[in-house]
């Protein structure tokens, strides 16, 4: 049972939490750990954690833990609060609607808030034609979703996704999604007609955009065949597959396929949306207009909102009562998601996520010409990542990485790790995060790669 007089003691988060890095116990804390002791009694054991930490504040570019511990956030809650944590307009904006009301279900009575998210996502996301939206809880209900859209508006049934993919938990987004530790294994039997083909991967693959592309479609077109396939879903750069960045010329070339073949293209911008990529879209950064755009995670800083947003015909495909759920465009998610887009299109976000992109980019380029061991520094924007390798071989150092990773959470750097083969750390961080914590950050990655 938390205190009053504990609670009533805590920091406030948002931007005005004191900006240091701070480790005065080992992690976790006694309270932390206290905390964590009842979450193995009452918490299913599936759901894991990779900071040992309880949390009580976070803004700017830290995160507070109950023992007052000020670790710097490097991962913004998976490409969340890429607004920041607590931001003072959206915090406003979700108490004010919670004031007035928190639900009514936007399918028995609607309210202007949803509509307002839609017409934003329509005219935010690439594509200069006449687009619809439809919102939900989770980026995989989102997944799910454009699936059942893009069936209907084809009237076919086998979708593709790629190797390295991920795109949710549910059991058709596990199917589509590749790795199956810890993603996938033991829960099937997964949602049938979903098939896997290669992606680009140029670091490991070393083929052109076009070459990696005909790969994929001749596959498409011998194991499945156009006629078949209701949809392509692909993340523009695989997220927790690696950060991988498609070579040039590879996303464009399926695209043009799919359109040649009536097959609706599915851009997953779930993790890669809203100024994280440095482009509102990372499909802008491809030159690609997806028929269908999967967003959530960015969308309202940390509130549980997700959308599909695509060509008017196609959103429009499924009957009436088709699409929905209790609880989707949530009236406060929608606050929070109005709040964080003016913070997104007005503060610019999109600028920032470059010049923390250079920094990351520079920095770690940096350390690599001096230690063979980073295979590959890639990403767009404010979502960069190193590969680990072992420099004799080429193959994948999952080792390395988690050891380097522990480092980092001990020394109060929240990090992720990431990749099918668990060899990459990945960096999202807040946009809110300033250069001088940035850098500090990268200093202990550093140090932690140098001891390793
Ligand atoms: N599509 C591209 O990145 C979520 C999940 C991590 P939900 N990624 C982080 C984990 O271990 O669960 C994600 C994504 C892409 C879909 C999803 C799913 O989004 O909001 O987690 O359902």
């Amino acid at each position: 049972m938390t205190l009053i007089d504990e609670t009533s003691s805590l920091p406030a988060g948002g931007p005005a939490l004191e900006q240091v890095r701070r480790v005065g116990t080992p992690l976790p804390g006694p309270r932390s750990a206290a905390i964590l002791a009842r979450k193995a009694d009452a918490v299913a054991s599936g759901v894991a954690h990779s900071m040992p930490v309880s949390v009580v504040a976070a803004g700017g570019g830290v995160v507070v833990d109950a023992d007052g511990n000020s670790l710097i956030d490097l991962g913004s809650g998976i490409a969340v609060t890429s607004v920041g944590n607590a931001h003072p307009k959206v915090a406003a904006a979700i108490a004010a609607q919670a004031a007035q009301f928190t639900h009514t279900c936007f399918m028995v009575s609607p309210y202007e808030s949803y509509v307002d998210v839609a017409e934003a996502l329509n005219r935010l996301t690439p594509g200069d034609f006449a687009k619809k939206s439809a919102l939900f809880n989770s980026g995989a209900e989102a997944v799910e979703n454009a699936v059942k859209i893009a069936r209907k508006y084809t009237g076919r049934q086998s979708v593709v996704a790629f190797d390295h993919g991920y795109h949710g938990r549910t059991n058709l987004t596990m199917a589509l999604t590749a790795k199956s530790m810890p993603y996938k294994s033991g829960f099937g039997p997964f949602a049938p007609e979903t098939y896997r083909v290669p992606a680009s991967y140029p670091y490991r693959d070393g083929l052109t955009g076009a070459e990696a592309a005909e790969r994929a479609i001749t596959m498409i077109e011998k194991q499945i065949g156009a006629d078949n396939l209701a949809a392509v879903i692909i993340e523009p750069i695989q997220g927790e597959g690696g950060f991988i960045v498609p070579a040039d010329g590879f996303l464009d070339a399926v695209v043009d396929w799919c359109r040649a073949n009536d097959v609706v293209f599915i851009a997953d911008e779930v993790q890669t949306g809203f100024a994280r990529t440095g482009a509102m879209f990372a499909s802008e950064i491809f030159g690609i207009e997806p028929d269908l755009i999967t967003t959530a995670k960015g969308i309202a800083a940390g509130l549980p909102l997700a959308g599909v947003t695509g060509r008017a015909e196609i959103m429009d495909a499924a009957h009436a009562g088709g699409l929905g759920g209790t609880y989707g465009g949530n009236p406060i998610a929608c606050a929070a998601a109005l709040a964080a887009i003016d913070v997104f299109e007005n503060d610019g976000l999109v600028e920032r996520a470059q010049q923390i992109g250079a920094l990351l980019r520079d920095r770690l380029a940096g350390i690599q010409a001096e230690d063979p061991r980073i295979g590959e520094v890639r990403g767009h924007g404010a979502m960069i990542a190193a590969e680990f390798v072992d420099p004799a071989t080429g193959k994948p150092d999952a080792a390395l990485t988690a050891a380097v990773a522990a480092a980092c959470v001990k020394a109060g750097v929240i990090v992720l790790t990431c990749g099918t083969f668990g060899n990459v750390i990945r960096f999202l961080p807040p946009l809110s995060i300033g250069d001088e914590l940035l850098t500090e950050g990268l200093d202990i990655v550093a140090a932690a790669l140098a001891a390793a």
